[in-house]
């Protein structure tokens, strides 16, 4: 019986050989990722973290000594008991100084596949036990999309659902438009668990259907059908314009579908007011769309025609609201599709984000899978998630959300499990000063990367190759019964068990574990979702069946899915759940909230950086940080493959072949790509695939400063050196790391070494 364990970018066959354990692609995956295989390798490895450590200082003096040495501090290695007992009493010390209110357990990120060794809701789980922590709402992946859409046509998670599936866009779509492509290398994943990788097959097989494709976007390969794409390229940013100039163009040809819009959506007639220009005298017509976004106003009425007259489905990739003013491309494309028609029809309409993940365009079973109860969090105050430095820059501070005013808690310790944030924020420089202010930083880790080594403890988390868990994402086709494949490595515990550990130490053991054991939770979780399972149809063994078996199999594509055609079909008995039932091309309620820089219809606003702003005199490359393509963000940048794809070492940086003529730079040069924040070195690549002006450096090169008393030059190629920490609006306050602007030149000097993969300095 084949063995298997499950990863976010695929299931692997766990295959016992004379040399030990290895692990292979799964056999009934069309098209699997070669990230996994890197896995055991990265996770026996020498960056692994094998015992609990402690910066020298806090161990010398006590917690909250000399927090400005993070980075430079040497480690202690302990034991289990001694880091235990530091890590409960700092939470025990924070909580009666300053109650639970200091405690930041957001705690944001990917961590591993698997429902119950799931490290969020671990964490979560223990902080509630222990009388709650300020959480954060939202995530960095679609920071302006999920506050946005509940308020114009749906939440996020509905339509990421109901995404017309790829069968009926191959029978049905004759034109199929994208914003931003539909990139294969970023479907490799799901959060949970990809078991079959269907979104370059699915491309491929519209392609031969004969579906027409057009590609606005400045990056012209992040789409491949193997057949003939017609390119766009756009300037980053100004989507929205070039949206504009299609919507002026379909009103003054009268191409628009008033019956739609008078049926399904309320506040047309402000918003035409807005594109004809009868108030402020300005039509955004496609001669003004070309002067935002460099696309000849020619092909932009030339493509309002081709969409008007043909079942066209409109998609756009979730980069594109991670940016300044992100909420507007994301409003104007369901806009763009309303006044189509075609919203509900076979293969019209849109998607917010096929490729974005493996998720949207599956048509199998629905249902929530196993899940871990997190408990009640006492605590009220939170943070939009990518607020974190401006949370540790200004306590107390009010800040602005989805149309309520907060405030800043006033943070004295973080507890970290299950996410990387110096890889995944913006701007590190800032919050790398800011976190060095906060008296306690609590990390559990797999590997020595940057956030490890700036906390004050670190526990060593074994990972899924280590443990027995269940392997589910809704939507997937598969329910996976993840084997422990390897034994721990090191003294590395699981997370459970390391909150068991301190849940014991705080005298809440009992309500943490409810009595279970690990193995005992994964038969619970299982027996709970059964009757969920079953009123979505799918009818699960019993979980001794399921873990002999190894995988439920929920069957291929059955049930074709059209977005929104029950809405179409009776809006009445079907409404949204936005405030009329209808879709908002003007909202109301979004504009009471009063916001300047996300009001009551969609619009163009002009982002605090861009090539057609000032700044591009002195920072003429608009810096795109996409997903990468060898790893899930940092994950696994220590693996060979992601190491194979470096560049002299550091983070590729890909640059259309006429700016690296412009600077000297030849294929294979390290760089230095740099802007008013900060810095970074990165390997050149050149390609006519990208735009010019353009540059692209993808993200989750494991941050590696210079110095860290003084982070102004990042050796390794992470694009969080470069980026800006700002809102995306005062609306949602999303993630805006799109909108940045760099100058690159060749480095005359030898480049310093890397050190990303080494270890941080022990002493006993
Ligand atoms: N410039 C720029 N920045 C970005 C983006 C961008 O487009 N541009 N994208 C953003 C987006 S969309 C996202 S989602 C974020 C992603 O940011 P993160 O989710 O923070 O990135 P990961 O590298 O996946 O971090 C997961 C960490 O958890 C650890 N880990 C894995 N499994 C376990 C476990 O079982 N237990 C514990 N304790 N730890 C574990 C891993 O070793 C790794 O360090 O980055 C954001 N940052
Ligand atoms: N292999 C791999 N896959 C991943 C991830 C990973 O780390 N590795 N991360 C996962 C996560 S957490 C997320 S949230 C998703 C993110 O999914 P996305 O946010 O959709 O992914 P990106 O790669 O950042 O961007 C997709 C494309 O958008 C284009 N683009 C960027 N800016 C603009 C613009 O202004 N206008 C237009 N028209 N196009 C633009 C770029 O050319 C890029 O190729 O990916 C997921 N998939
Ligand atoms: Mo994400």
């Amino acid at each position: 019986m084949a063995r298997y364990t499950s990863s976010h970018w695929g299931i692997q066959e766990i295959v016992d050989g004379e040399g030990g354990v290895s692990l292979k692609p799964f056999s009934r995956d069309p098209h699997p990722s070669p990230i996994g295989l890197g896995m055991l390798e990265a996770c026996t490895g020498p960056l692994r973290i094998r015992r609990p450590a402690v910066r020298k200082s806090c161990l010398d003096h006590g917690i909250g000594a000399a927090p400005s040495l993070r980075g430079e501090d040497d480690f202690v290695e302990v034991s289990w008991e001694v880091a235990l007992e530091l890590a409960a009493s700092a939470l025990k010390g924070t909580i009666a100084s300053h109650g639970n209110q200091a405690i930041f357990g957001g705690s944001y990120g990917w961590a591993s596949a698997g429902r119950f060794h799931h490290a969020q809701s671990q964490i979560h789980r223990f902080l509630n036990c222990i009388g709650g922590y300020v959480r954060h709402v939202d995530t960095y992946s679609l920071g302006a999309a999920r506050v946005l859409l509940p308020h114009v046509v749906a939440p996020m998670d509905e339509l990421m659902q109901q995404h017309t599936s790829w069968d009926v866009l191959e029978k049905e779509t004759q034109l199929f438009v994208s914003f931003g492509g539909v990139p294969a290398k970023n479907a490799q994943i799901s959060a949970g668990g990809t078991g079959e990788h269907l979104v370059d097959v699915s491309l491929r097989r519209m392609a031969r259907a004969g579906v027409e494709f057009i590609n606005v976007s400045p990056v012209a390969n992040d789409i491949v059908t193997g057949g003939e794409i017609r390119w766009v390229p756009i300037r980053p940013g100004t989507d929205a314009a070039f949206m504009l100039g299609l919507a002026h163009t379909l009103i003054v040809n009268g191409w628009h579908d008033r019956a739609f819009l008078a049926k399904y959506c309320v506040g047309f007639d402000r918003f035409e007011r807005y594109v004809v220009g009868a108030d402020d005298g300005q039509p955004k017509d496609a001669a003004w769309a070309q002067a935002i976004t460099g696309v000849p106003a020619a092909q932009i009425t030339a493509l309002a025609e081709r969409m008007k007259s043909r079942r066209t489905m409109l998609n756009i990739s979730w980069s594109l609201q991670r940016a300044h003013h992100g909420e507007q491309p994301f409003w104007m494309l369901v806009t763009l599709a309303a006044m189509l028609g075609q919203i509900g029809l076979p293969g019209g309409g849109f998607g917010v984000g096929y490729g974005a993940t493996g998720t949207m365009g599956n048509a199998n079973p629905r249902f929530g899978g196993p899940v871990l109860p997190q408990g009640d969090n006492a605590v009220r105050a939170f943070i939009p998630v990518a607020r974190i430095t401006d949370m540790l820059e200004h306590p107390g501070e009010a800040f602005n959300y989805n149309g309520r005013s907060h405030r800043y808690p006033d943070i004295k310790l973080i507890y970290w499990a299950g996410g990387n944030p110096f890889h995944h924020h913006q701007d590190l420089r800032r919050l790398l000063t800011a976190w060095r202010q906060v008296p306690c930083v609590i990390v559990h880790e797999q590997f020595w990367n940057a956030t490890a080594r700036l906390a004050d403890i670190v526990l060593p988390a074994t990972t899924t190759l280590e443990r027995d868990d269940i392997g589910f994402a809704t939507l997937e086709r598969y329910m996976v019964a993840m084997k422990q494949a390897i034994p721990a490595v090191g003294e590395a515990r699981d997370d459970y068990a390391i909150f068991q550990g301190l849940a014991r130490r705080l005298e809440v053991e009992a309500k943490f574990t409810e009595g279970r054991t690990a193995a005992q939770w994964l038969r619970w979780m299982y027996d709970d979702c059964r009757p969920r399972a079953s009123a979505a149809g799918a009818e699960l063994p019993t979980f001794d069946a399921f873990w002999e078996e190894g995988l439920i199999d929920f069957g291929a594509h059955q049930q074709p899915v059209v977005m929104l055609d029950r809405f179409r079909a009776d809006p009445v008995a079907n409404p949204l759940k936005t405030p009329s039932g209808l879709i908002e091309i003007f909202s109301a309620r979004l504009d009471s909230f009063g916001y300047a820089d996300c009001g009551g219809h969609p619009r163009w606003y002009e982002p605090m950086e861009w090539l057609g702003s000032a700044k591009a005199q002195r920072f003429p490359l608009h810096l795109l940080s996409d997903q990468p393509y060898t790893k899930l963000h940092s994950q696994l940048d220590h693996s060979r493959l992601s190491r194979s794809n470096k560049v002299a070492g550091r983070e590729p940086v890909t640059l259309n072949p006429r700016d690296a003529r412009q600077r000297g730079i030849a294929a294979g040069d390290v760089v230095r790509i740099w802007n008013d924040r900060g810095a970074c070195l990165a390997g050149a690549v050149l390609s006519d695939q990208i735009a010019p002006g353009v540059v692209k450096l993808s993200t989750g090169a494991w941050f590696d400063p210079q110095s860290w008393a003084e982070p102004r030059l990042d050796k390794h190629g992470n694009p969080n050196a470069l980026t800006a920490d700002i809102g995306a609006s005062e609306l949602s306050q999303g993630c805006a790391a799109q909108t940045c602007l760099v100058q690159i030149e060749k480095l005359e000097t030898a480049p310093p070494p890397v050190s990303a993969f080494t270890l941080p300095n022990f002493v006993s």
